[in-house]
């Protein structure tokens, strides 16, 4: 332990988890550690959820994190959460959430460190954070996310360690905590570019905050491996083609931007197709690093890759841990004020991909509500990326639900990214670029681009009848969301006469 715990007087904070979850009360709020299921706590959160459920007493937390965080948080102290923020993507949660019984704020990840140091939000009780190390000068060293971590260590009355022994010690020095100024004492970031260190490889604590050290040893949920399909390969060629277009019209040179990518199928999809691609001398200033980038990196296709965390299948989580020696030197971890800084991601210039649930036919986005209400996960980083980015992309399957919902609507049932943000949609119809388009344009482009051919003359039909009426934005406003009353109704958005030819799945 001595190599974990590097200052004699930590020895004397190990408790147990069950010691330590009696110090969280109700009411507080918990600022945990994590950012996609990669270095979260693993063990307090399930003994803060035993003890609650033995005492039955009334018990409800306010519950931070980086993002979407493990099941051992957001699963098992759903029914114990009064607040919850700034993403999550999980479905006990959703439900929660949905019917009303949790708050959720759905948050832009670069936010929640202004919002916290700004006391725009309760202040944080507790930090709960996993450690790979304490420092003897009293530095914790994050593991496999830098998420909000330091934000949370920095505002919270205490702080609960969980030190990991699963998390290979290698992993120290490839993160870079630079901690932003608060308002009014900021000046410009100092990062100009992607393989840059400006910061420190720990979080600084005074050890007499530190008012527990749990000791464990259980790796990271690793993340279900989403194979390529059909259509997602598809989109990942339309993509590629449209960047090497770009290219040849000299608009972009063959080394790229920085590029920066969601998580999800889609997203995986692209970064394999960078593999087969002409496309070399990569970097990445990005939120997760998924397992596609660790083959980019094995094939001398990623030149740097900055993010927020590893975010790992099983397989991928193995080789990468136990052979993090051979990524060190290309990979750092940023907190995500940084990986997701507005005023950088406009600095490099980047190339941005989401995934949209649905676009309208001026390009409006919506990424959180399917139907408009129902919250699906929460608009995570795509909102700091795409107002930012040089090039900001959205990805999508032109149909949902065995080609019952139409990912291109008349008018977006919710708007995360609005028309002025978005610039090239792809489907695995074809790409709409939409950079330099006036509205009409841009419904054109979309509509005979990436609408499913089943659905092309039904948005053509809508389109047509909201010219008649004119406008910047043409609109039938009585019928602007006639496709989703229609799903409600009889499920499936396709108008009665053509749903004969409903598309193939
Ligand atoms: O449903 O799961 O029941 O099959 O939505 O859709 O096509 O598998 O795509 O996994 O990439 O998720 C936008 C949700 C897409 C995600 C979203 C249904 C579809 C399927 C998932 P099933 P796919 P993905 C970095 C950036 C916001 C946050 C973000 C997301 C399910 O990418 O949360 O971008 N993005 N963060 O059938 C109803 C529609 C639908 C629909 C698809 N129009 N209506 N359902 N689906 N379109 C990450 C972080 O910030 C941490």
């Amino acid at each position: 332990l001595s190599n974990r715990l590097r200052h004699k007087a930590l020895f004397n904070k190990i408790v147990t988890s069950k010691e330590a979850a009696s110090w969280i009360q109700n009411g507080m709020t918990i600022g945990f550690s994590g950012f996609t299921s990669s270095g979260d706590p693993k063990q307090l959160p399930i003994a803060i959820a035993e003890r609650a459920h033995k005492e039955g007493k009334p018990f409800k937390i306010n519950v931070y994190t980086g993002a979407s965080v493990s099941p051992h948080i957001d699963s098992v102290l759903a029914e114990y959460m009064n607040l919850r923020l700034p993403f999550q993507s999980n479905d006990t949660l959703r439900k929660e959430i949905n019917q009303g019984h949790i708050r959720y704020i759905d948050q832009h990840l670069s936010e929640t460190g202004d919002a916290l140091n700004t006391h725009a939000i309760p202040q944080v009780d507790i930090a709960v954070v996993e450690a790979l190390a304490i420092t003897e000068d009293g530095n914790i060293i994050p593991t496999t996310s830098c998420g909000n971590t330091h934000n949370y260590i920095k505002n919270a009355k205490e702080v609960i360690v969980e030190l990991n022994l699963a998390q290979p010690l290698s992993l120290e020095g490839v993160h870079d905590i630079y901690d932003i100024p608060a308002f009014g004492r900021r000046q410009a970031i100092p990062l100009t570019s992607v393989d840059q260190r400006i910061g420190c490889t720990g979080i600084p604590v005074e050890f007499d905050r530190i008012k527990g050290i749990v000791v464990t040893n259980v790796p990271d949920t690793p993340k279900k491996l989403i194979e390529p399909d059909k259509e997602t390969i598809i989109i990942a060629d339309h993509l590629l083609n449209f960047l090497q277009e770009e290219v040849k019209a000299g608009r972009l040179s063959k080394k790229l931007p920085p590029l920066q990518s969601g998580v999800g199928s889609v997203a995986n999809a692209v970064f394999y197709g960078f593999l087969r691609s002409e496309f070399s001398d990569l970097q990445l200033y990005s939120e997760v690093l998924q397992d596609s980038v660790f083959d980019l990196i094995d094939e001398g296709k990623v030149r740097f890759a900055s993010g927020g965390a590893l975010t790992l299948s099983e397989a991928k989580m193995n080789r990468v841990l136990q052979n993090f020696e051979k990524y060190r030197e290309k990979i750092v971890l940023r907190p995500q004020d940084m990986s997701n800084n507005p005023e950088i991601i406009r600095r490099l210039g980047l190339i941005t991909i989401n995934t949209a649930l649905e676009v309208d036919i001026y390009g409006n986005v919506n990424s959180t509500h399917v139907m408009g209400s129902k919250m699906m996960n929460g608009i995570g980083g795509s909102g700091d990326f795409t107002r930012n980015a040089r090039i900001s992309i959205f990805v999508t399957k032109s149909t949902a639900k065995n080609g019952c919902i139409s990912s291109i609507v008349p008018f977006a049932s919710h708007i995360d990214h609005t028309a002025h943000d978005t610039m090239v949609i792809i489907t695995e119809q074809g790409v709409a670029d939409l950079r330099g388009l006036s509205p009409r344009e841009r419904a054109e482009e979309i509509m005979k681009n990436c609408a499913h051919p089943s659905y092309r003359n039904q948005l053509y039909d809508y389109f047509h009848e909201a010219l008649q009426r004119g406008g910047y934005t043409p609109h039938v406003i009585e019928k602007a969301f006639s496709w989703h009353t229609r799903f409600a109704e009889s499920g499936t958005m396709l108008e009665p006469m053509i749903k004969a030819e409903k598309p193939k799945a």
